[in-house]
């Protein structure tokens, strides 16, 4: 642990003598510009229930108070301006049907608490969808969910940042159970039908997951389904990438690769890899260092053309830990990440891999991607900017825990 100026000084000055002065300025600047959307049910009792009916204590239970919390974590990292929404969670009376005056309220308490609205996601999953949504046999089903994202692209244009984040739970349990093709054909279908109804500033990232709920198939199990579904719908269109939503092993920085020489626009639902869902704190891990180098050379990030970056959100909310530490955790991991992903020398890199030096390429990526302690880099961005040098740290000092449970039981 960081515990003190001193050794933030001594780390930076390790860091400066190995990548130079100009590169660990740089790193630090980034660390200080970076920004990650948090999703508003990591604090409430999602999550919880499935297993043990164990949420943890302090949950949030209701809008306002995720909004408590969002701001909370805000306050520590300096990081979380936006919080995602799911209509039908947060933006809905009876948590069957959006409504748009419910949002405007939303807003207003989050600009009140020194937020703004980030993604909104016209929720698919909970009642009235067990035969799908977009895909479903019923065209009443598909109707309301088309109308409900339609007011979610007014709420994105109107009170928020213009993005609108899809994920289907379509898909099915059994061979035989659904004709597949004609699933698709009808997710497809939805979104060409409502694509005309979102305001063109508006933008729409599918979210793909190779499973859950659907064990036998999902609608849209892959990258390439979804920029396929992208494709179709034009420029505002482009790939949401959850990285619980894949395989073991899958390579996600290569298709982060490919979606980026493809300008597709795209997105990041930051969560735990090898958890194989979305519940999960980020760690700061090679995999993700990894990912960060894709984007950062991608210029996808920190681009002077806001059209151009990736929209980058944390997706978890795990029933056993404590979730604000959980957000506070996964927020450093990324800025771990990101600060290790810059510090790689890129011209000495490609030296290398001109002249075909595999080995000296590997390590001369991996003294950044997995030998550098940048904690002190990134104590040096938090003092910069007024923070604490460890937010999780922080927390644990704050009383903030205490105070929830008690109100909140
Ligand atoms: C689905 O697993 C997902 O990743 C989607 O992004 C949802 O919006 C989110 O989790 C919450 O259920
Ligand atoms: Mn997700």
């Amino acid at each position: 642990m960081i515990k003190n100026e001193k050794m933030v000084n001594l780390g930076l000055e390790m860091l400066r003598e190995e990548f130079g002065e100009k590169r660990v300025e740089k790193v630090i600047d980034a660390v200080k510009k970076f920004e990650v959307e948090i999703p508003s049910w990591i604090f409430g009792v999602f999550g919880g229930g499935r297993f043990g009916e164990y949420s943890p204590p302090g949950a949030a239970r209701s809008i306002l108070e995720k909004l408590d919390d969002a701001s909370f974590v805000h306050k520590l990292t300096g990081a979380t301006p936006r919080i995602a929404t799911h209509i039908l969670w947060d933006l809905s009376k009876d948590g069957y049907e959006g409504d748009f005056e419910v949002a405007k309220k939303v807003k207003e308490e989050a600009r009140q608490r020194g937020l703004d609205l980030g993604a909104i996601n016209p929720t698919y999953f909970l009642r009235g969808s067990h035969r799908g949504s977009f895909s479903a046999e019923e065209k009443k089903t598909r109707e309301r969910f088309i109308e409900q994202t339609i007011l979610g692209g007014k709420i994105a244009e109107e009170l928020s940042n213009n993005l609108l984040t899809l994920w289907f739970p379509d898909g099915s349990l059994y061979p035989g159970q659904i004709e597949l093709r004609k699933a698709y054909k009808n997710l497809r279908e939805a979104l060409e039908c409502l694509h005309e109804d979102i305001p063109k500033d508006v933008k729409i990232l599918i979210e793909y997951k190779v499973f859950e709920p659907g064990t036998y198939s999902t609608t849209v199990p892959d990258w390439g389904t979804s920029a396929l579904l992208a494709k179709r719908l034009g420029p505002n269109a482009g790939v949401l990438v959850d990285l619980g939503h894949h395989h073991h092993g899958t390579n996600i920085e290569q298709i982060v690769a490919v979606l980026i020489s493809e300008g597709m626009p795209g997105g990041f639902h930051f969560n735990t890899r090898y958890a194989a869902d979305d519940d999960q704190s980020v760690e700061p891990n090679p995999e993700n260092a990894r990912i960060f180098y894709e984007l950062a050379v991608g210029e996808v990030i920190f681009n002077s053309n806001p059209e151009k970056n990736w929209a980058y959100m944390i997706d978890q909310c795990s029933s056993r830990e404590n979730r604000m530490q959980a957000v506070l955790h996964s927020v450093d991991s990324l800025q771990q990440s990101l600060a290790k992903a810059l510090l790689v020398d890129q011209n000495l890199l490609r030296k290398y891999q001109l002249e075909d030096k595999i080995i000296l390429a590997d390590r001369i990526f991996n003294d950044a991607i997995i030998g550098a302690d940048v904690r002190p880099l990134l104590a040096k961005a938090r003092l910069e900017k007024g923070l604490p040098l460890d937010p999780v740290e922080e927390y644990v000092k704050s009383g903030y825990q205490k105070k929830i449970e008690l109100k909140r039981g």
